[in-house]
């Protein structure tokens, strides 16, 4: 295509504009289009606009005071840590669940119970790619998996009370990147990518000039036990990834395939690849005991090394990004980042490749050029796809059959729109568009820099989550929204997948070890109030029902360790009480019919206040107590 063309057919928003760049671009095709379009109308053309019209009015991205959204979005908190809730398509922020970060709100990374989960290690984290359990390809609302790859943990989100119930260091790597899950015929394992390559034994022997040690590792999770069940060592290392619609691939992209230690070393190939796993092959091996351990863990890692029977790689154009499944289950499509095409690979093809019946390049079917900076393609269950182009700031639509076409020669044109973004897109998702159920009504996008789109708030601004609506043949830009500290990813569920409990209930594994311990001290968390002495150790356990605790005072000695248990017995939907104790840096959520519980020393002497900070009651000001602290 020629440079005036592209111009044209960029300079997309205006839906005018567009109608005639494409006539332009359709070139002789397209006449017969053009001719159509100038004759009159007829009464079907007729009826298809009206039809065009409802479904235009149906695409609203408003939704009014007291209506609901269609559906949920989970959104990555990038490096704030957390996981976000989002309504789509009204963009509002309904929830933030707090994952690898401390939270004041909640008492995340404070309470008893959640320390439990999280550890004590570390209070930070960076969320990159949430992603929802399947069964048969489809969101079965059960649990989203997020990564952290500041700290190479894996964390898992109980969808029914949108909290956190596991995390997972995962060993033998460093920074865990690509995220997915297992789609068919369940998600069985949770597998991610161990981006920066590390020596195998990483014990302070290796140096920084020998790096034949050096290695990255596929990492497969049982997402049940949230477990390792198996890592897979790599040539080069691994970036982002996507599994199948059979259950038998995962592929991942690699964009140091030359496993540079600089950036120039990083980029000096034209190509890298994408690795594909066979994951019969390596179940197999594990079963076999063809594994070998490192770090004095017990992780079985397999040799998936060129040349094992267990993968194969895929050489594509260049430092390739973001790998994406479409939802046909056809192709596995791998992005090109610093190359301005993306590779569609067939996945029908690669039983052959395994069996050596073809060679890697015969899985490559097509390879469009899209524009510059493809970092990730989303689909919309109609045959298009809908790609990011991180340099051109701009989203670029095309037809998966018709760049096949154009492949084998055929006078096709793939492209369809070019919709400008605002500004340097990264991931782009449409509803339920990694699953069978992909629906192609909502596009979002999640642009890296907002630049001039909101009121400036000095040096650092948000990033910009622009939503599209995709439900039509033309893209269109329908509402911009601020988000902060870069979500990396995110999905679309719809709203008929969850279900969310309205109140906890009193077996709760959350706080199971707290019932436990409670029952060892002999107390009856939903009626007794208590005080508990054991050595320097005290344990408080008080009841709370709007607007009161259950008890109003207790006695400690100064230096003693005070754990405090509360219970709250509201049944009420929304009512939420808090405990804090002044000046002690402690503070929690209790939901309706839950139990929480902190530690603390006290080391101040003398009268401290708690009190309740969840508003709760027209006497919530009142909800308080007093520790008396004895010198
Ligand atoms: S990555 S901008 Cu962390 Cu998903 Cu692609
Ligand atoms: Cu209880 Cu506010």
């Amino acid at each position: 295509m020629s440079k005036e063309e592209l111009a044209v057919i960029n300079d997309s928003n205006d839906v005018k504009l567009e109608d005639e760049s494409r006539r332009k671009f359709f070139g002789k095709t397209a006449l017969i289009g053009a001719g159509a379009i100038a004759a009159p109308m007829s009464a079907a053309m007729f009826a298809s606009t009206a039809q065009a019209k409802r479904k235009e009015a149906a695409m609203s991205p408003v939704v009014h005071p007291g209506e609901l959204d269609e559906y949920y979005g989970f959104w990555s908190g990038g490096h704030s840590g957390e996981v976000r809730i989002m309504g789509v398509p009204s963009m509002r922020e309904l929830m933030r669940i707090p994952v690898f970060n401390i939270d004041s709100a909640t008492g995340w990374g404070i309470t008893n119970e959640s320390k439990a989960i999280k550890g004590d290690d570390y209070l930070a984290g960076d969320c990159h790619h949430p992603h929802m359990s399947m069964t048969d390809g489809r969101y079965n609302g059960k649990y989203v998996f997020i990564n952290d790859k500041a700290n190479t943990r894996v964390a898992r989100i109980r969808c029914d009370v949108m909290k956190t119930d596991k995390i997972l260091h995962v060993p033998n790597v460093q920074a865990i990147h690509g995220l997915r899950v297992q789609k068919v015929p369940y998600t069985k394992y949770v597998i991610c990518n161990g981006e920066f390559e590390i020596p195998m034994n990483n014990d302070g022997k290796a140096s920084l000039e020998d790096v034949s040690t050096y290695r990255s590792l596929f990492n497969v999770i049982d997402a049940e036990t949230m477990e390792m069940a198996f890592q897979v060592m790599v040539d080069g290392n691994l970036d982002n990834t996507d599994a199948d619609f059979d259950g038998k691939y995962f592929a991942s992209t690699s964009y140091n395939s030359e496993m540079g230690m600089n950036l120039g070393e990083m980029i000096s190939s034209e190509r890298d690849h994408v690795v594909v796993f066979d994951l019969a092959r390596c179940e197999a091996a594990v079963k076999a005991g063809k594994f070998k351990t490192y770090n004095g863990n017990d992780v079985p890692v397999l040799d998936g090394r060129k040349g094992s029977h267990l993968t194969r790689y895929i050489p594509v154009p260049k430092s390739p990004h973001g790998i994406n499944t479409s939802p046909d289950g056809k192709y596995f499509i791998a992005n090109g980042k610093l190359s301005p095409t993306v590779s569609i690979i067939s996945i029908k093809k690669l039983p052959d490749l395994f069996n050596d019946k073809i060679k890697p390049r015969d899985t490559v079917i097509a390879e469009p050029e899209l524009g510059l900076g493809p970092l990730h393609t989303a689909f919309d269950g109609r045959g298009n796809a809908y790609t990011t182009l991180f340099l051109d700031s701009q989203v670029a639509k095309w037809n998966v059959e018709d760049a096949i076409k154009a492949h084998n020669g055929e006078k096709v044109n793939y492209l369809r729109q070019k919709l400008d973004v605002h500004y340097q897109p990264g991931h782009n998702h449409t509803s339920q568009g990694e699953s069978r159920d992909a629906d192609g009504k909502w596009l979002v996008v999640l642009c890296k820099f907002s630049k001039d789109r909101f009121l400036p708030t000095g040096p650092l601004k948000p990033e910009n989550d622009q939503l599209i609506d995709i439900s039509g043949d033309v893209m269109k830009l329908v509402h911009d929204g601020p988000t902060f500290a870069e979500p990396h990813d995110c999905i679309m569920v719809h709203r008929s997948k969850i279900k969310t409990k309205k109140v906890w209930t009193r077996d709760d594994p959350m706080f199971a070890p707290t019932v436990a311990m409670a029952k060892k001290d002999g107390v009856n968390l939903t009626s007794d109030n208590k005080v508990i002495r054991d050595g320097k150790k005290v344990r408080v356990y008080m009841t709370s029902v709007a607007p009161v605790y259950g008890m109003e005072s207790f006695k400690v000695k100064l230096g003693d360790e005070v754990t405090v248990v509360v219970t709250n017995l509201d049944m009420v939907e929304d009512v939420t009480h808090g405990f804090c104790m002044t000046n002690h840096g402690v503070q929690m959520e209790i939901g309706p019919q839950a139990t929480a519980s902190v530690t603390f020393i006290a080391d101040k002497p003398g009268v401290q206040w708690y009190y309740c900070n969840w508003f709760c009651h027209a006497l919530h000001m009142e909800m308080r107590g007093r520790m008396l602290v004895e010198a």
